[in-house]
């Protein structure tokens, strides 16, 4: 079947097939690390591009090529590369895009790795960088030089919830034919499509919305051409970084059920954010889908949906906060996201400790700022639960 002109549901439902001799309907896990030859010749014309066909499993291998397409056709690119993290992808595409003297301008309040990873590894091979606002693209516009070699943005930013603008920032790049990427694992290819606002690259923690189970740790890299697509490859093969297979199986099985889980999670969130928005010991809570968000309006435009994930700040800044998370019993005191079950972290101390506290500061996480992915349960229930916790606050 053609999935060219499906619907969403339909391409989450059946992307990825892989065409297998005894017809099994779930994709074979191809566990081997490497492909047998028919003779020297056909060795000879694998390795030289003459014939198409796997050789080795960093190379290629079809379980792990089926989650690629999959989560391609969802995404809207014309390829893809999964690998064995969101951080070795995000790492991948800097090791092939950037280099010495080449400047890197990224959102300042982003997964706290991805920005270290530049600040103090790529750094040490004379790479520069600008993290920046990025909810004003004036401040991307004068972070702007003739090294730069990639603009990266989070949007909505982890953990703040900030929203940039990508169709401006992919305008703003395209007239310095500077290459636009987006880590849009917070919204998932559910709920927002960056190819189509004009990105060159997406990125996704698949340990999140994609996988969705808690129980996998992966990520992608879906490309809008090939040229960029076969350069970061060449690096990724080289690197090693690339996605087992039973891994990929694992990520796929879980993708079929996204369009469901992303749907139940939002409407529970939808229904959270009021709560906490009317609740008294709730200094402020930052969620797309609420009017109170400052880029609401920007949220309608370029997201289909708010997504699950929000922050707010409980009255008593982080000792109050602190107080609530070891009060919940339904949700789970534990960083990641994204998964069918409701999570509550901490970023000062837990996903963002690694940044200065200036730089938290000035990326607008603050000490007191508390992250939650709603998950699957109840609502009811998850109410039930923040409003107990707060009685101890
Ligand atoms: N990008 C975003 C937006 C993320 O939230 C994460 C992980 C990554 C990239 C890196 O992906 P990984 O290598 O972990 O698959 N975020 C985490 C978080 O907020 N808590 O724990 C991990």
């Amino acid at each position: 079947m053609s999935l060219k002109n499906k619907k969403r549901d339909t391409k989450v439902t059946h992307a990825g097939h892989v065409k297998d001799p005894f017809g099994s309907v779930s994709p074979p896990i191809y566990q081997t690390s490497t492909f047998a030859f028919e003779s020297a010749d056909q060795g000879d014309a694998r390795f030289s591009g003459k014939e198409d066909g796997y050789i080795y499993t960093r190379i290629g291998n079809p379980t792990t090529d089926a989650l690629q397409n999959a989560v391609a056709s969802l995404e809207g690119g014309i390829g893809a590369l999964a690998t064995a993290s969101g951080m070795a992808a995000s790492s991948t595409l800097f090791m092939a895009l950037l280099g010495s003297g080449k400047q890197i301008i990224g959102t300042d309040a982003m997964y706290g790795p991805t920005r270290g990873v530049v600040e103090n590894e790529f750094s040490r091979f004379g790479v520069k960088y600008d993290f920046v606002d990025s909810t004003d693209i004036e401040n991307i516009r004068k972070a702007i030089r003739p090294e730069t070699g990639l603009i990266f943005i989070e949007t909505p930013a982890n953990p703040t919830i900030n929203i940039t603008d990508i169709q401006a920032c992919a305008d703003l790049a395209h007239e310095h034919n500077i290459p636009l990427a987006v880590d849009n694992t917070f919204m998932s290819p559910m709920l927002q499509n960056p190819l189509a606002l004009g990105a060159d690259i997406v990125m996704h923690s698949m340990t999140k919305f994609i996988n969705g189970h808690t129980d996998v740790v992966g990520g992608i890299l879906v490309f809008k051409e090939s040229a960029l697509l076969q350069k970061t490859k060449k690096v990724l093969l080289s690197m090693g970084g690339t996605m087992d297979p039973h891994q990929a199986w694992l990520v796929l099985r879980g993708l079929r059920t996204i369009s469901l889980r992303v749907e139940k999670a939002q409407q529970n969130a939808v229904k959270i954010s009021e709560y906490l928005e009317n609740h008294q010991k709730i200094e402020w809570v930052r969620y797309p889908g609420l009017t109170s968000h400052p880029q609401h309006n920007l949220a309608k435009q370029q997201m289909s949906g708010s997504g699950s994930m929000m922050s707010f700040e409980v009255k008593g800044g982080l000792g109050a906060g602190k107080k609530l998370m070891d009060n919940v019993t339904v949700a789970t005191l534990a960083v990641s996201l994204g998964g069918y079950e409701t999570l509550i972290q901490h970023p000062a101390s837990m996903t963002h400790a690694g940044m200065s506290q200036d730089a938290r500061l000035d990326s607008g996480i603050t000490n007191g700022l508390v992250r939650l992915s709603v998950g699957c349960e109840d609502v009811e229930d998850l109410i039930d639960d923040l409003e107990n916790a707060l009685k101890s606050v």
